[in-house]
């Protein structure tokens, strides 16, 4: 395994500071609370941290609103303290992959003041500005947070782009000026030792030329004039050689709309190692999109990840998630985070862990946290789930809160971000203040003190599957083959590769379920389970009971793909 390099080797945890935990009592994560709890990382395995923004920011989109990209966030903590942060991470052997957000700044980024204040300045080209009438926007393009993607603004007496929050202004990335700031700030991190960046909607640098109006009846309106622009890989080729070329480091671009065939454009010979595709975390969505639930059935989710699996080619590398923090949690969405929490959260953690790819851990993920109760739209914190749903509820598409609030408690992106749960303790020991966001009514049973002592526990089945991982090569590097592809409750594959092979069996159903594998008699021993009371070595017929995956290794036969494993 050694020529790959470390990040195809690697599981990833991402941390959500905010929300990780607080040592200073302020109700808000900081960078000395993750130093508190490295031991808990080391503990679980993993290679490298993803750490969602921490620089100076007036926090209306929780740091994804950079105010200044060289300073720490004060109410994070000192640039100090994330030195040591860097320092307490290496000496476990843990990477740190930074978030890199160069699409927009914050509205108070002193780019964006004198860019407003002073358009004939140094920094009056760093956004996209037009002028115009002060009532009609210059195009019907949509902010992926509800309404358009234009404000007037009266200081400078035009309008400018923010394809997300009012506070967060498109930068030009047609100004080379620009493009260089941004990758002098991201080669002033890699200088203090960071190991690589995921990049924030990187593939929404390059806007059409002339800015034209998009399809009114598109999902996300304009996005055919933003997503893969015209000059997006002239962009991201510039960022590789300017700050990634010769480097030991990782580049993860996060790719809204992201189909497979770009996907293979932007890595492998691309200009990036891996992306985030989100297909499969929108098989849910209803009429209304994301603001709506829609029916999902397993073979959809299987021919999705299938897809992705395949790739174009051999060389084909992805990433492998379902939670971030701008997803809900996993085992609420795809699993029963009720009568089969555990069951569900560990069958879902032996996909994530044994596809071909790099694995992604969203903190909380690894106990199996659920999504929250939000009682009223004053309880949402979340600047994308309270505009969008003001906007429904104004556009008479909703009658109130109360008629949307069970798509919220399924899909705000504020059922990722309470706190982490790390005991029965009063706010589940986040912290001795008063929490940003309230911590979920279930922290006495879901919490990491809990998952350490109970026998058996999410958090235990974590550990284990990454420990496997790592010291079975096929579940790195193996070929991959899907079986059972309509099967509704089966998700069933084979993992090839070092002359050795691993069969994956996982029953992704709440009913019990025979399975016949008869074929890998006598030569099956099996490496891990999510249930006790598991015979070492498979005997034709095997029972499964809900949710139960196992991982059995077998003598490698030929690699064409077959319906019985
Ligand atoms: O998210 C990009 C993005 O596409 C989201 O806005 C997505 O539409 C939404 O979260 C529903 O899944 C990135 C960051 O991950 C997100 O936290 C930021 O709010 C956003 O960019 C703007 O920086």
């Amino acid at each position: 395994m050694s020529e790959l390099p470390w990040w195809k080797n690697a599981v990833v945890y991402q941390i959500y500071p905010r929300s990780f935990n607080d040592s200073d009592g302020d109700g808000v994560g900081d960078i000395p609370g993750i130093i508190e709890r490295l031991d808990h990382l080391d503990d679980l395995g993993i290679d490298a941290v993803w750490l969602s923004p921490v620089y100076e920011s007036p926090q209306h989109d929780n740091g994804y609103d950079v105010s200044d990209y060289r300073a720490i966030h004060s109410g994070f903590g000192t640039t100090a303290d994330w030195e040591r942060l860097l320092e307490g991470l290496h000496d476990r052997d843990i990477r740190l992959v930074m978030d890199m957000v160069a699409n927009h700044t914050s509205s108070e980024h002193e780019w964006f003041r004198q860019s407003r204040s002073t358009p004939e300045g140094e920094h009056g080209d760093y956004y996209v500005w037009r002028e115009g009438d002060p009532e009609a926007p210059p195009n019907n393009w949509e902010s992926a947070f509800g309404g358009s993607a234009w404000e007037y603004d009266d200081e400078r007496g035009a309008w400018y782009l923010h394809l997300f929050d009012t506070n967060q202004p498109d930068l030009n990335w047609r100004n080379p000026r620009v493009r260089e700031e941004i990758y002098d700030v991201m080669n002033w991190w890699l200088e203090k030792g960071v190991d690589g960046y995921r990049l924030d909607v990187v593939n929404l640098l390059s806007k059409a030329e002339g800015l034209p109006d998009g399809d009114p009846s598109g999902e996300w309106v304009g996005s055919e004039h933003f997503v893969d622009g015209p000059r997006i890989f002239e962009y991201l080729g510039e960022m590789h050689d300017e700050v990634f070329a010769g480097t030991d480091t990782v580049s993860v671009g996060e790719m809204p709309q992201l189909d497979l065939e770009t996907a293979s454009e932007y890595t492998g010979d691309g200009p990036l190692d891996l992306v985030f595709p989100f297909e499969h975390v929108e098989l849910d969505f209803g009429d209304r999109g994301r603001w709506d639930i829609g029916e999902w059935r397993l073979p959809e989710l299987k021919s999705i990840l299938d897809r992705w699996q395949r790739g174009l080619d051999e060389e084909w590398w992805t990433t492998l998630f379902f939670e971030n923090h701008d997803q809900p949690r996993s085992v609420s969405r795809f699993g029963d985070d009720e009568r089969y929490r555990y069951e569900s959260a560990t069958a879902l953690a032996t996909i994530i862990l044994t596809l071909r790819g790099t694995p992604f851990v969203y903190q909380g993920q690894e106990i199996g946290m659920t999504n929250s109760t939000f009682a009223s739209l004053d309880d949402v914190a979340d600047v994308d789930s309270v505009r969008n749903v003001r906007e429904l509820i104004d556009g008479g598409v909703v009658k109130d809160y109360d008629a949307i609030r069970h798509v919220v408690e399924y899909r705000s992106r504020d059922n990722a971000r309470t706190p982490v749960q790390w005991d029965d303790s009063p706010n589940a020991g986040f912290t001795d203040g008063d929490p940003w966001l309230p911590v979920n009514d279930d922290y006495p049973e879901v919490n990491v003190a809990r998952e350490r002592s109970e026998s058996p526990s999410v958090l235990a089945y974590y550990r284990r599957l990454i420990e496997l991982r790592a010291s079975t090569p096929p579940l790195v590097s193996g070929r991959y083959n899907l079986h059972y592809p309509d099967d509704e409750q089966l998700f069933v594959y084979t993992r090839t590769g070092d002359n050795r092979r691993v069969v994956v069996v996982i029953n992704f159903s709440a009913d019990d379920r025979a399975i016949d594998l008869g074929p890998l008699d006598g030569s099956a021993s099996l490496l891990l389970g999510n249930h006790e009371d598991v015979p070492e070595s498979p005997d034709g017929a095997v029972d499964l009971r809900p949710y139960e995956a196992r991982l059995y290794e077998t003598e490698p036969r030929g690699s064409g793909p077959s319906e019985s494993p």
